[in-house]
């Protein structure tokens, strides 16, 4: 079970890594210069998904990765559309900083009988948009606000709400290519009032942004965009977290 894992690592004080594949900009040349790197061995999670999945195919996504590596394949869904077998979980998001009931439980309603079947396993998340400087993807289409950045106790009792009603984990993201990352006060009041493993992303694109991240409490720091256009830049990033 992955969340126990993950909930093993938070309790032994490790921190985890989690890189984020967009079906849309999947390279199998770019996975295989990732893969091929000592660090790799570093990586925890593969998370795959978008907000909008356009060209890219979520299923034939998965299936390369899991077949390319021995690391667990979680699915980062952006809608109920994106759920597969070929993935060993997915994150249940309940978008918690927005008031948008579609996000909140209305795709999961439409979702439920397709998770029940899938094999996967499914990870109750309490997911947070915290504002990142510009407009993402995932906040004009889910039609929310994030949280803004100055307010770090509205993330904390926000997230605290979603421990409270039984979210399992904790994703406070700055959406993909978030011009900054979540502030390090704002990690720091969330995991003051929570104890759920703590995922952090969005707009990580150096060690120094990784390291605050983790110094500040967050237990697993997801990165995208940076890697994509830098694979190298993996070494870096896993060298800190070593
Ligand atoms: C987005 O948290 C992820 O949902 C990762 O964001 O692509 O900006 O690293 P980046």
């Amino acid at each position: 079970m992955l969340l126990k894992q993950l909930i093993q690592l938070q309790t032994q004080g490790h921190k985890a890594f989690g890189l984020l594949i967009d079906p849309d900009k999947f390279s199998p040349q770019v996975f295989e210069r990732w893969s091929s790197k000592p660090a790799f061995a570093a990586v925890d999670w593969v998370l795959v998904g978008g907000s909008l999945i356009t060209q890219g195919n979520l299923e034939q996504t998965l299936a390369y990765i899991r077949q390319m590596c021995v690391q667990p394949v979680i699915i980062f869904p952006g809608s109920n559309l994106h759920i597969s077998s070929s993935a060993d979980a997915i994150l249940l998001l309940s978008l918690i900083s927005g008031r948008n009931p579609e996000y909140l439980i209305g795709q999961h309603v439409a979702a439920a009988p397709f998770l029940k079947g899938s094999g996967l396993e499914i990870i109750p998340t309490a997911y947070l948009l915290v504002d990142g400087g510009r407009t993402t993807t995932v906040a004009y289409i889910s039609n929310t606000n994030p949280i803004p950045s100055d307010k770090p106790e509205l993330a904390a009792c926000t997230a605290l709400a979603g421990e409270l009603l039984g979210l399992r984990l904790i994703y406070a993201d700055a959406g993909s290519g978030a011009q900054h990352p979540i502030p390090p006060a704002v990690i720091s009041a969330i995991r003051q009032q929570t104890q759920n493993p703590l995922v952090i992303g969005g707009g990580i694109r150096h060690a120094d942004h990784l390291r605050q991240a983790y110094q500040a409490g967050a237990d697993m720091v997801v990165v995208g965009n940076a890697l994509e256009t830098n694979p190298d830049l993996l070494d870096e990033l896993l060298r800190w977290k070593a």
